[in-house]
């Protein structure tokens, strides 16, 4: 089982898919084991995007994603970093392919819904940045044996 650090961005928050996105990641059998809605500091916000430092788009996005509240999470399955990388889609919403989450609800480049960690690495340490470690919940949902054979758990 692996976690990853996802975020809803004041984007999909503002325009009501928080929903429809948490559905489609309910729906595909990932589990949700921390949340919390919030508003991002920039200090905050700086440490999780510390690698994007000086780049063009930096200052847009800290400002853009510091604007309106987040629904930060951490979700868990089996590869699950690849499986929720692969359903939000490329980077910018005009590239990204329907059937995606970008693909399917965005057009922007930087307004592009959601993030999500790119490696374990990256998701080790922004898991620890947003949650304490007893605020991420161990459990299953009851119908979780349905989802998983003893093949895939390995
Ligand atoms: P990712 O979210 O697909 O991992 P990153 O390259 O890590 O993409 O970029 C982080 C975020 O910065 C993107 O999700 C997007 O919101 C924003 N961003 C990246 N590149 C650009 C750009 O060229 N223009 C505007 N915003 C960008
Ligand atoms: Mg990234």
């Amino acid at each position: 089982m692996e976690r990853t650090l996802i975020i809803l961005k004041p984007d999909a928050v503002q325009r009501g898919l928080m929903g429809r996105i948490l559905s489609r990641f309910e729906d595909k059998g990932l589990v949700l084991v921390a949340a919390r809605f919030r508003k991002l500091d920039e200090s905050l916000l700086a440490q999780h995007y510390k690698d994007h430092e000086g780049k063009p788009f930096y200052a847009g996005l800290v400002r853009f994603m510091g604007e309106s509240p987040v629904l930060v999470m951490v979700l868990e399955g089996v590869e699950a970093i690849t499986v929720c990388r692969k359903m939000m889609g490329k980077t910018f919403g005009r590239d990204a392919e329907g059937g995606t989450i970008r693909g399917d609800f965005g057009v922007s480049r930087s307004y592009n819904l959601i993030h999500g960690s790119d490696s374990p690495e990256a998701a080790q340490r922004e898991i620890a940045l947003f949650f304490d470690a007893d605020e991420v919940i161990e459990w299953q949902p009851a119908g979780h044996k349905w989802v998983y054979d003893a093949e895939d758990l390995g």
